[in-house]
């Protein structure tokens, strides 16, 4: 089946999710790159959800925000109608609070998928991207550095958050192969940039010393994380949305490991801080030891490679947080402390 979007020169996107992180990031991506297309971006505004993220495209006449939730299927029908594509980043995205709250992992990220791709279908079967995540594939051994995760890696979701999303790339591939929906999907490693939650990680910690506080680092702080930027990440699904192979997997990742310990000390040096705001604290239950990603395929079929090195991009991100404090202030209260509370006194 071939990419109908290929050389399109206009696109009109249905975008799930646009007021999160990744999605508000790719909402100014596309339209950056693209002034003529069309975004309608379809958001529940959970806690993770901010519209402050997207506040300079805000009157563009070619963006419209649409406030719902993806399982309302009469709303989401009715917006996709005419739209070229659905890209579909809405998600419950923290492993932390799906140990606290699975249930509304299976609803947003499993039902919530199925509801977008029913439409898909009855509206003529749209174009589909999903974007997903490496930890379907479970947690690789720190002795098998040499080991990563690839297109042809099995399945072996071990959280929640992850087994929530497995199911969801389940669905969009059986909907390929059941139903001829012309879907895509990626995979990508940790994301990091602008606008991220200050529930994850880097944000957390780069937060935490800006207010004098140490940071919570989960048990011996030997857990690999893979990271890629987020405008690597966003450059990734332009060119899967535009040349990516129907039907076809796509795994993300910029090849830059890091233990935590080794990301924590990076934060606090170009901080100017020491080892001592550590805080060795008790660990996330069922942590993935390590996650690592070759993006071979991408590269070979699609062309793209990643363009932020980690140390400018953690320098960049450091920074990004240090002049928007009144963003990151304004989400760290709230509905945040009460989950914080539950999560150390669980
Ligand atoms: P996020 O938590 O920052 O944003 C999620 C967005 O989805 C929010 O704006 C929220 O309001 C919205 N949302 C949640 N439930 C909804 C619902 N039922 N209906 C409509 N909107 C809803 O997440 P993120 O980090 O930007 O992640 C975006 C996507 O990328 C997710 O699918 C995630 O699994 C995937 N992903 C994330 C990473 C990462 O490192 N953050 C890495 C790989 C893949
Ligand atoms: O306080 C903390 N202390 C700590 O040591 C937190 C919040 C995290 N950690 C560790 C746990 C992980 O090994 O840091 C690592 C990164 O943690 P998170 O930022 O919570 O990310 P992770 O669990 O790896 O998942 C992220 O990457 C893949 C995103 O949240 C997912 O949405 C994405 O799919």
């Amino acid at each position: 089946m071939t990419n109908s979007l290929e050389g399109l020169k206009y696109m009109k996107m249905l975008v799930t999710g646009g007021a999160g992180f990744i999605g508000s990031n790719f909402v100014r991506y596309i339209l950056e790159k693209y002034p003529d297309y069309q975004i309608i971006n379809l958001d529940k505004l959970t806690y993770a959800g901010n519209l402050e993220n997207l506040k300079e495209i805000e009157g563009y006449p070619n963006y419209k925000f649409v406030k719902g939730d993806i399982l309302n299927a009469e709303l989401v029908e009715h917006i996709a109608k005419d739209v070229d594509i659905i890209v579909h980043f809405a998600a419950e995205s923290h492993v932390d609070r799906s140990v606290l709250d699975p249930f509304s992992f299976v609803k947003t990220n499993v039902l919530g998928t199925f509801v977008l791709l029913e439409a898909a279908r009855k509206l003529g079967n749209k174009r589909f991207h999903h974007i997903s995540t490496d930890e379907v594939f479970g947690a690789l051994a720190l002795e098998d550095s040499h080991k990563a995760f690839h297109e042809e890696t099995p399945y072996d979701p071990k959280s929640p958050y992850s087994s929530s999303k497995a199911a969801s790339d389940h669905l969009v591939r059986a909907y390929f192969h059941t139903y001829g929906l012309p879907i895509t999907i990626s995979n990508c490693s940790n994301n990091y940039g602008a606008y991220q939650f200050p529930e994850k990680v880097i944000p957390l910690f780069v937060t935490n010393l800006m207010e004098g506080k140490k940071v919570p680092l989960y048990g011996d702080g030997k857990n690999v994380r893979d990271w890629i930027h987020v405008d690597d990440h966003c450059a990734a699904i332009d060119s899967i949305i535009h040349q990516g192979k129907i039907g076809h997997t796509y795994v993300i990742g910029a090849d830059s490991e890091k233990s935590n310990y080794e990301l924590t000390m990076a934060i606090l040096k170009t901080m100017g801080m020491s080892e001592d705001m550590i805080e060795f604290v008790k660990d996330r239950p069922g942590h993935d030891r390590r996650y690592a990603v070759r993006s071979h395929k991408i590269k070979a079929e699609l062309g793209w490679q990643p363009k932020m090195d980690f140390d400018a991009g953690i320098k960049k991100t450091i920074q990004w947080y240090i002049n928007n404090e009144w963003w990151w202030r304004r989400v760290k209260s709230g509905e945040y402390l009460e989950y914080y509370d539950r999560w150390y006194n669980r």
